[in-house]
């Protein structure tokens, strides 16, 4: 072996004792499971989670022990990892000479690292390459589970209708060409048509983006688009399909070239594109399963009837919370989360905004101590080994912001409360897109579908303070609540003034 071998089937039993693998045998494992958009989380969590599952049943001994709450034989569970966009072929050439194996790499606040390799995920196919061989995999009898992370903009929601966007280019096409689709719900559509006429059993389409009621929006989006295909499949995939609403989380950065080697440095062999994470996982999901499930249960997942209160509080204390330190610390020039939480005054203007404005908006939550899942989020946020950078944090802000903090801000107005913090978020917002420099002068990375549009809604500012926030697609009506509006004014007048956010954060804080 020399240093410049890949991690493949046939080196598993080269790896050092210390890195984990699989213990399962893989030639054994079908693919129960078709899961779209395989880019780090699902790596870091759905495939880990399954992954842990598959070794504690599969292996020694136990090879093919019933599985409880499904029924089936635990070896059907196995993950083929769908791409549908021109960019997934990136992660295809890399997984593809590695038998999609590939290393998670766990990183602790104390500087401990644990690398296992991951064996779940067992093929790898490109819709970009032929759409028949994804859509004819997802039909497949064998597969009883599809599952999603496309992130928040792939369910194509228009906030400004709250509405299916039918323009969107792709959804015209897929509309035209039902055979040869572009969008996921094209995709769907076409695979649960085929299933239709094939007579397959079931299927679940289990949603984990982070998004409220997640699998609720996939099964509205995926009705309209079907719908205007043709409403007999549309009521048939009403019947058959289930969508459990589930609440994911666990933070994993952007894997960096330094993770790469030092991956080669502890195992001898190449991975090109290890995922890395934070110890911390969670995943709680409706056990509402059309057609069997792996039991996840084993492995830490949480089972229960309505996850609606564990996902609002994760989207508007964590991912809110991530937003706030990411558009803050973007402007004043930090690079990392932790940098921003090692800083005092980001660190109190967050635990500031998660009590006056985020935590008034949420139920209680069973099973969870707020103020104890607050501190942990701080804890997590400030964890110096993993380096998530704001850049990753700022991407596609406009289908985060909507999200994660605009609903916080639309309660606070309904109810009469604060919303000064969350809304000095959307002041400075407007001023990264519009100058698209830090304070130092240093260009900002900014990745946003809406880049352009938000940039030329911003720079009208300085004549009409109120521009940025008319832009509708990402704030809907918000702009014509006078409350919102006026403290939005005065919030960006100050921000553009000083020139240094966290002199208005401080401002605020000191009110
Ligand atoms: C982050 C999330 O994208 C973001 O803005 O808040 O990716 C976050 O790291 C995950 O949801 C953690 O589970």
């Amino acid at each position: 072996m020399s240093l410049n071998d890949h991690l493949n089937e046939a080196n598993l039993p080269h790896l050092p004792s210390s890195i984990g693998r699989p213990t399962y045998d893989r030639s054994s494992i079908t693919s129960g499971i078709v899961h779209i958009g395989v880019g780090g989380f699902f790596r870091s969590h759905l495939a880990s989670y399954t992954d842990e599952l598959l070794n504690c049943k599969l292996s020694d001994g136990e090879q093919r022990q019933q599985d409880k709450s499904s029924q089936q034989d635990t070896s059907c569970w196995g993950i083929c990892g769908v791409g549908i966009r021109e960019d997934d072929a990136r992660m295809a050439a890399a997984m593809g000479p590695q038998d999609c194996l590939y290393s998670l790499i766990v990183k602790h606040p104390n500087g401990l690292v644990e690398s296992s390799v991951i064996g779940s995920m067992i093929d790898f196919i490109l819709g970009t390459d032929d759409p028949s061989v994804v859509i004819s995999k997802m039909a497949s009898p064998e597969t009883r589970i599809v599952s999603l992370t496309i992130t928040e903009g792939g369910y194509n929601l228009s906030p400004a209708t709250g509405d299916f966007d039918f323009d969107n280019p792709d959804v015209v096409h897929d509309l035209e060409h039902p055979d040869q689709p572009k969008s996921v719900f094209g995709y769907l559509t076409a695979a649960l048509k085929m299933r239709r006429d094939a007579g397959a059993a079931p299927v679940t389409v289990l949603s984990c983006d982070n998004i409220q009621h997640n699998g609720d929006l996939a099964r509205r989006m995926l009705l309209r688009f079907a719908q205007r295909q043709s409403p007999e499949l549309a009521s048939w995939i009403e019947d058959q399909v289930t969508f459990p609403n589930s609440m994911v989380d666990r933070i994993t950065p952007v894997t960096s070239e330094a993770d790469i080697e030092y991956f080669r440095v502890q195992s001898g062999l190449v991975d090109q594109w290890p995922v890395t994470s934070e110890p911390f996982r969670q995943w709680v999901i409706e056990d509402r399963f059309a057609n069997g499930r792996p039991a996840w249960e084993q492995v830490g997942a949480q089972f229960v009837p309505d996850v609606s209160p564990y996902e609002t509080m994760k989207l508007r204390l964590l991912n809110a919370g991530h937003s706030v330190l990411g558009i803050f610390g973007a402007l004043h020039g930090y690079e990392t989360i932790n940098d921003c939480i090692a800083d005092d005054r980001f660190a109190t203007y967050l635990r500031s905004f998660f009590d006056r404005e985020a935590t008034p908006t949420l139920d209680p939550v069973p099973g969870i101590n707020l103020d104890d899942y607050k501190d942990s989020l701080i804890e997590r946020f400030g964890n110096p080994s993993i380096r998530d950078s704001v850049s990753r944090i700022c991407l596609q802000s406009s289908s985060k912001l909507p999200v994660f903090l605009i609903p916080t801000i639309t309660d606070n107005l309904k109810a009469g409360r604060s919303i000064h913090l969350a809304t000095l978020v959307i002041a400075a917002w407007c001023l990264y897109c519009d100058r698209q420099v830090d304070q130092n002068g240093k260009p900002l990375d900014i990745v946003d579908d809406m880049k352009e549009p938000l940039h030329q809604a911003a720079k009208k500012t300085a004549d009409d303070k109120r521009a940025f926030i008319r832009y509708t697609p990402v704030f809907g009506d918000l702009a014509q609540n006078e409350d919102f509006a006026t403290t939005y004014e005065t919030l960006v007048d100050d921000v553009y003034r000083s020139g240094d956010v966290t002199q208005s954060m401080q401002r605020l804080l000191d009110d």
